[in-house]
């Protein structure tokens, strides 16, 4: 049983002073429906399904997974999202009712309110983005009896429908607005995958998702911090201009505030190292600017004294405390500390110069990141909401999948447009972690309305967001939108050539003439581009209507030019390892195929007798390809995206076919998670092999890092922190130096290159082994020498061999395998010690699809030292796809995974525990397969 509290009302202390502030976030609350006579105890933070859900309404709350995610409920509690929902608070304590003004403050109400204070009626919001305050101070004095706060939830699926219906609203041509499954999302200032994506539910949440405050003043001198933007950037940068590395650092403090402040207000600003506690400035600052609510202060850094925040495996992640003060006659009136980092980020979208076309280089224009003035590789992948219930995302979950992101040898995140603005700690994690964090404003799949109202609404979310997160280190770019320049617009230039220019007007209105200025006013560090995919901008020109001017496709024409990133998807699965057809560009921002998810996984949500590729519940829990609508049984999109895996699956690997139907339903999980992992693989080397070609790519974001449900998606890591296999190969191809085969399907040619992002030369040796699948070496090695020396350049590759596959002397070529081991000396980027790291890295190569191979039992031994921690793998033929499995319980990732090992290797590996709830029992349940095992047994 769940004890409810009394609404604790707490003061808070520290980072405001002279002023009371009452902490509404507690139990105590009550959420009600009149129309369906419902009333349960609420929360704040919280929405109504998760209050529904703690009060047994929809699902048992004692079994955590099963709880709204069970079987079809996205479906089944449509009737949640379309009714409208009443938090109402408990009678208020520790008001001062003689206070000389009181005012509420909303961090984040999602997202149509009608907000009652003593029953009075207090104002309205419609921006689940925005922070929002107001004026109390009347309602409280005309206030009878005790005081409470009610907020009036409605439907958003129902007011977007209505707004729609409006005929006085914006329309655009048929088939452009991406429709998952609520419809009309593009109305609406709230998480645009609330109302379906292609791999999640559409459960529309509503409620108070963020913290509540009072705040009363007594008079001059009182202020309540609401928002805080500390901008640090190298003296004269301009955010698309690439900063002077030899200038100071500017820390540009400014404190949004509710309250006075008296005419001339001092500032002081500290900052202090927050490893050493050294004290890197201390200034008081006379004057002030006094901007409407805004108090801001600049103090000036030299060059060189800070230590610079770098990216993982870049460097250290170094990381100071800025405590920023107002002050009057020496009293302090606010105070807040920020954890902030001294680096330059900037996206270097300018044209290719002639330094660089002499270094090879072909022309067209720079798209790439530079850290503290160097470019490096963008290794990662596209993160998307964690949950779809937001205030069930705890620290502690995202602290576990931040880990495995940096243990995946990722350094860079895409925060996908169309969630929600992180929320602070997490940029925080990627701050102590050193994950950049590409951030998106919430516009994703269709065109929006210009409007006014709808504009100064944008103006205001862009406005609160960009300053709060502006001091994290992590912060990498602002873009506008997701695909609005490589999708939408071409969608609507097929689809109404005419009203095109119009189109095309209305989206450089919101997403250049409105947003851009709003970035750049607020933040000096940080580069803004209008779309996720982009080929560049002609010019910018800051006194222009329209401030950037896009290139689009005015390109030139000329083979071998390249401008931008690239976005792509290809469900056509015979051509999935065909490199010829993957995109030759500067970047990679996007590209994936869905996979299922393990057994284990899916039991959290779905019963066992539904478990089985045909059940309506897996069918209907994959969303690609989407409803496209509200039906609820769209049975015909979603067989085509199963068809997609299973045909990729029979096209590559063996078939599983098994007598137990659930061991039967894992095998083919599985095995669409081994051509998911595969492919990304295939890109994801050729990506990087690019940052050494004319096109000098320089970044792989795949498509998807991490999953928001159980189900079918383009994800790597499960919703509980699972990881596929894809997660595992990711962070085995995105280490720092790898040798990868490169096989042209059509000539028989295989090239073998290594890669390198270190920022040095790297020194090393590869060798070269083919053997058959029992592991007994192939003949004189089939010809291919056996090892050799190599180099490779910094951020470059070098191609270390050479073959005709068809003309070498294999007997067999389904009974053959290329082993390919490579160790190199090298210097990791910025790395404190002087010895050189070894890198070690290992690839295959097999000139028959796995399918077609000769395979044998390689009987996996698998032993435990319970004492070392560690598990022991042994093989006695060739295993691929060595698989270690464990159960459900625990949180966690081995070592390695999904690797080649051949008889007589011993792997000792130890698996990484990150939450366990078994009681250490886990280690019985650890098990290893292997590409063999997908077609035998049980
Ligand atoms: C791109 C993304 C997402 C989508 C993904 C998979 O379109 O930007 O909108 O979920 O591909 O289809």
């Amino acid at each position: 049983m769940r004890l409810w509290h009394q609404l604790l009302l707490a003061l808070i202390p520290g980072t405001t002073l002279g002023q009371t502030v009452l902490d509404l976030n507690s139990d105590g609350w009550t959420v009600s429906s009149k129309a369906l006579n419902i009333s349960v105890p609420g929360r704040v933070p919280s929405q109504v399904h998760l209050d529904l859900l703690a009060a047994n309404v929809i699902g048992n709350a004692t079994l955590p997974y099963v709880v709204c995610y069970h079987g079809l409920n996205d479906f089944n509690l449509r009737w949640v999202a379309d009714s409208n929902w009443t938090y109402t608070s408990k009678p208020i304590e520790g008001l001062k009712p003689k206070s000389k003004s009181s005012w509420l403050v909303f961090n984040g109400l999602d997202t149509f309110a009608t907000i009652k204070f003593c029953d009075q009626f207090i104002g309205t919001t419609d921006n689940q983005f925005r922070q929002y305050t107001f004026d109390i101070s009347d309602a409280l004095k005309h206030c009878k009896g005790s005081p409470t706060i009610s907020l009036e939830f409605g439907s958003a699926t129902k007011i977007a429908n209505d707004i729609a219906a409006d005929p006085k609203s914006q329309t655009w041509p048929a088939g452009v607005q991406g429709i998952f499954e609520f419809p009309n999302r593009w109305f609406i200032r709230k998480e645009q995958s609330d109302f379906g994506w292609d791999w999640g539910p559409a459960f529309s949440p509503a409620g108070p998702w963020q913290n509540i405050y009072i705040a009363q003043f007594e008079g001059e001198g009182d202020a309540y911090v609401l928002n805080t933007d500390i901008d640090i950037y190298r003296k004269g940068q301009i955010n698309h201009l690439a900063p002077d590395q030899t200038q100071p650092w500017i820390v540009n403090a400014s404190i949004d505030y509710l309250g006075s402040l008296p005419k001339n207000p001092s500032m002081a600003i500290e900052i202090k190292e927050l490893e050493s506690g050294k004290l890197l400035k201390s200034e008081s600052i006379d004057k002030v600017v006094l901007s409407g609510n805004t108090v801001i202060g600049t103090v000036i850094v030299d060059a060189d004294a800070p230590n610079l925040w770098w990216p993982a495996g870049m460097g250290k992640q170094s990381l100071y405390n800025i405590t920023v003060k107002v002050q009057s006659k020496d009293r302090d009136l606010a105070s807040v500390t920020k954890r902030s980092g001294f680096r330059t980020i900037f996206l270097n979208r300018s044209n290719i110069t002639e330094e660089q076309l002499a270094q090879g280089i072909a022309p067209g224009a720079n798209w790439h990141f530079e850290v503290n003035g160097r470019e490096f590789y963008a290794k990662g992948s596209n993160l998307i909401p964690p949950d779809a219930f937001w205030p069930r995302v705890t620290e502690a979950k995202m602290q576990r999948l931040f880990d495995a992101v940096v243990a995946g040898n990722q350094n860079m995140l895409r925060v996908w447009a169309s969630g929600s603005y992180l929320p602070d700690f997490m940029y925080d994690l990627a701050d102590e972690r050193g994950i950049l964090l590409w951030s998106e404003f919430q516009f994703s799949d269709a065109l929006y309305p210009t409007d006014q109202p709808f504009l100064d609404n944008v103006a205001a979310e862009v406005v609160y967001n960009v300053r709060r997160v502006n001091h994290h280190p992590s912060l990498a770019l602002w873009a506008g939108g997701n695909e609005l320049e490589s999708l939408m617009l071409p969608m609507a230039k097929d689809a109404d050539p005419e009203s095109y220019p119009a189109l095309v007007g209305d989206y450089e209105h919101l997403f250049i003439s409105l947003i851009l200025p709003l970035v750049y006013e607020n933040s000096r560090s940080i580069s803004y581009m209008p779309s996720s995919t982009n080929n560049g901008f002609l010019e910018v020109d800051l006194s222009a209507p329209v401030p950037m001017t896009e290139r689009y496709d005015n390109g030139t024409d000329a083979k071998g030019h390249y401008y931008g990133d690239a976005d792509f998807y290809n469900y056509d699965s015979s051509t999935a390892f065909d490199f010829s057809g993957y995109p030759v560009n500067r970047f990679t921002n996007e590209f994936g195929y869905h996979s299922m998810p393990s057994l284990q996984t899916w039991r959290q949500a779905v019963d066992d007798e539904d478990l089985d590729f045909n059940s309506s519940t897996i069918l209907l829990r994959n969303h690609h390809y989407p409803a496209g609508g509200p039906d609820t049984h769209n049975f015909k999109n979603t067989t085509k995206g199963m068809d997609e895996m299973t045909t990729a699956v029979k096209r590559y690997y063996p078939a599983p076919s098994k007598a137990d139907p659930i061991g039967n339903f894992s095998a083919w999980c599985h095995a669409t998670q081994l051509f998911q992992a595969d492919m990304y693989k295939s890109e994801i080397q050729f990506y990087r092999r690019g940052s050494g070609m004319p096109e000098r790519q320089l970044g792989a974001l795949y498509w998807q890092l991490e999953d928001i449900w159980q189900a079918p998606t383009w994800a790597g890591i499960e919703y509980d922190g699972r990881w596929k296999v894809l997660h595992y190969t990711a962070r085995d191809i995105f280490k720092p130096i790898i040798v990868s085969p490169f096989m042209d399907t059509k000539t028989g040619v295989l090239s073998v290159y290594v890669t390198s992002d270190l920022w040095e030369v790297a020194h090393g040796t590869v060798n070269l082994t083919w053997t058959d699948l029992s592991g007994t070496p192939i003949t004189d090695n089939a010809g291919t020498p056996m090892t050799s020396q190599f180099s490779v350049g910094a951020l470059n590759t070098t191609r270390i061999y050479e073959t005709n596959v068809t003309n070498l002397p294999l007997d067999n070529p389904q009974d053959a395998i290329l082993v390919m081991d490579i160790t190199a000396q090298g210097h990791l980027p910025n790395a404190e010690s002087k010895t050189p790291t070894t890198f070690t890295h290992r690839n295959q190569f097999t000139p028959a699809f796995a399918k077609d191979l000769e395979l044998r039992d390689p009987q996996l031994k698998l032993s435990h030292d319970s004492q070392a921690g560690t598990f022991t793998v042994e093989a006695s033929a060739v295993s691929l796809y060595t698989w270690l499995d464990y159960p459900a319980g625990v949180v966690g990732y081995f070592e390695d995974n999904a690797f080649t090992l051949l008889p007589g290797e011993k792997r000792t590996l130890r698996f990484v525990v990150q939450k366990d709830e078994t009681g250490g029992k886990w280690v019985d349940g650890v098990s290893v397969r292997s590409l063999w095992d997908q077609t035998t047994g049980v």
